[in-house]
């Protein structure tokens, strides 16, 4: 199977990741997207709320890149990131346990009324504070998708599923390949 799947999702989630786009990921790309969520999630600036969400996401940098970097270090590069996380692929049982604590600490911000699922409308204004392009319309055509059984809610184990499968999979029908609302299936834009 051919790796431009793999390496398009990358590199799409890369450049949102890179908050303030200078081509490097950093603690302060994570203050930005913790903040962004918040704000779409409804909170004001300067809420517990949002202390809480933006800790989560200081956490993720500190946690699962910071120690992948050589000590000192406190950016990660683009190509570093690309690579870093293509490996992830190869590697089943690293990417389980990286995306998976990622997945929970997502899950934990996403699930806002904490039913312990998340539901198209707690996905879409999750997602929106990552991809600010994103559509409501995109998001419920990506929720179908990751709704594996079609039940209207994202089970712990589909939204675990779903980020593994999106920075993992080389499987162009794999579900989870619709995590960030963008079409894979088709050409880029
Ligand atoms: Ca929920
Ligand atoms: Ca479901």
């Amino acid at each position: 199977m051919s790796d431009d799947l793999l390496t398009a999702k990358i590199a799409h989630g890369f450049a949102q990741l890179d908050a303030d786009g200078d081509g490097r990921l950093t603690e302060a790309d994570h203050v930005l997207m913790g903040e962004s969520v918040a704000r779409s999630l409804g909170h004001k600036e300067g809420s517990p709320a949002e202390t809480r969400i933006v800790a989560a996401y200081t956490a993720v940098w500190r946690d699962l890149h910071l120690p992948q970097l050589p000590a000192g270090e406190q950016a990660l590069g683009r190509a570093e990131f690309l690579a870093g996380t293509a490996a992830l692929a190869d590697d089943p049982v690293a990417a389980r346990a990286v995306l998976g604590q990622l997945a929970e600490t997502f899950l934990e911000v996403a699930d806002t009324d904490g039913s312990g699922t998340v539901e198209p409308a707690e996905f879409f204004t999750f997602q929106r504070g990552h991809f600010p392009a994103l559509t409501r319309e995109q998001a419920d055509t990506a929720f179908a998708h990751l709704d594996r059984d079609g039940d209207g809610h994202l089970s712990a184990g589909e939204f675990i599923a779903a980020i593994i499968e999106y920075w993992t999979s080389r499987d162009p029908a794999a579900p989870g390949n619709w995590w960030t609302g963008r079409d894979f299936s088709r050409p880029a834009a």
